[in-house]
């Protein structure tokens, strides 16, 4: 099916690439990295995104072959979703997708629901990085510098710094292959990994402020309200990787962060450390994602009734 992939690729004058909403490491680079291999090659290629790249992915090459998809509904040879879960991950350019001559999926999720005319789905794969990766094999394209840093970017973002157990001896291979491209790796973990805003610190403080340990320390729950949002002053980007705060506490097997979002739904972020299948508690509410890292959205919740029903599932899962 990637070989399939690539034949369509190479045959295509236009393409898009639609990383998912709230776009994370993994799908702002595995997307700006196919950018650069496929415009290489001659294509003209789009990176449409959903809202703006978050700060700390501004150093990425290829950020000039990406914007904030304006709804204009331009038609494309191929339009490639990247990352991507199900096909409402690709929330207001979800027209964009359907209206191309060719769909493609190429994701690593588990809960992939396989909505495109050619599908590719590795859940062996850590990130969605590792595939384009392939793919650029199989189209003969040699990753330069740029496509490695936003192919290191995109592993290293989903591996933790290549800590969690998605980590592969081929991810390691891969990310051996992008290092000979002369990326600098320190740099790129420093604005990765170490990087944090005063909005987001203050962010943890209300985090940390929230927190429970139930079920004998094994069920770690922390919820931001609206108004802890507002009071620390950070950017929605800011939550990213505050879940774990909760997952890192020693005796805990399950954590989750419930959010209240502006307009009335409740955003809630799942990891567990080593049996709990969270992926499984995310589908049950329509959203998805890996067994040790999952979420979902209740549209228009009630912050105490999604924290009840939560809990009862986890419980249930110790
Ligand atoms: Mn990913």
């Amino acid at each position: 099916m990637l070989k399939k992939i690539a034949e369509a690729l190479a045959d295509a004058g236009n393409i898009a690439i639609l990383p998912h909403i709230a776009a994370d490491g993994d799908a702002i680079g595995s997307s700006l990295a196919l950018a650069l291999g496929l415009s290489g090659a001659g294509k003209e290629v789009s990176v449409l995104l959903e809202e703006q790249v978050p700060q700390i992915y501004g150093f990425l090459p290829g950020l000039e072959m990406a914007g904030v998809y304006g709804g204009d509904g331009g038609k494309y040879d191929i339009a490639v979703a990247l990352d991507c879960g199900d096909i409402e991950r690709l929330g207001s350019r979800k027209p964009v997708f359907e209206k191309a001559a060719v769909t493609v999926n190429i994701d690593h999720h588990t809960t992939n629901t396989g909505f495109a005319m050619l599908d590719y789905v590795d859940t062996g794969c850590a990130a969605a990085g590792e595939i384009i990766y392939r793919l650029f094999g199989l189209m003969g394209i040699d990753p330069g510098k740029d496509a490695a840093i936003c192919l290191y970017t995109a592993i290293t973002s989903d591996t933790g710094g290549f800590r969690y157990s998605n980590t592969t001896s081929a991810t390691h291979i891969i990310a051996s292959e992008l290092l000979k491209k002369g990326i600098d790796v320190a740099d790129i973990s420093r604005r990765i990994f170490d990087t944090v805003s005063p909005g987001k610190v203050r962010l943890m403080g209300e985090a940390v402020n929230s927190l429970e340990l139930l079920e004998n320390g094994r069920i770690a729950l922390m919820t931001v309200s609206c108004e802890a949002m507002r009071r620390s002053g950070a950017a929605d980007e800011d939550t990213d990787g505050i879940i774990n705060i909760a997952r890192n506490i020693s005796g805990v097997e399950a954590a989750a962060m419930l959010r209240e979002m502006e307009n009335g739904d409740i955003k809630v972020n799942l990891r567990s450390n080593s049996y709990v299948d969270v992926s499984a508690v995310a589908s049950k509410y329509s959203g998805g994602g890996h067994i040790k890292a999952a979420g979902f959205t209740v549209r228009g919740g009630d912050l105490g009734k999604v924290r009840e029903m939560l809990l009862e599932d986890l419980r249930g899962m110790l």
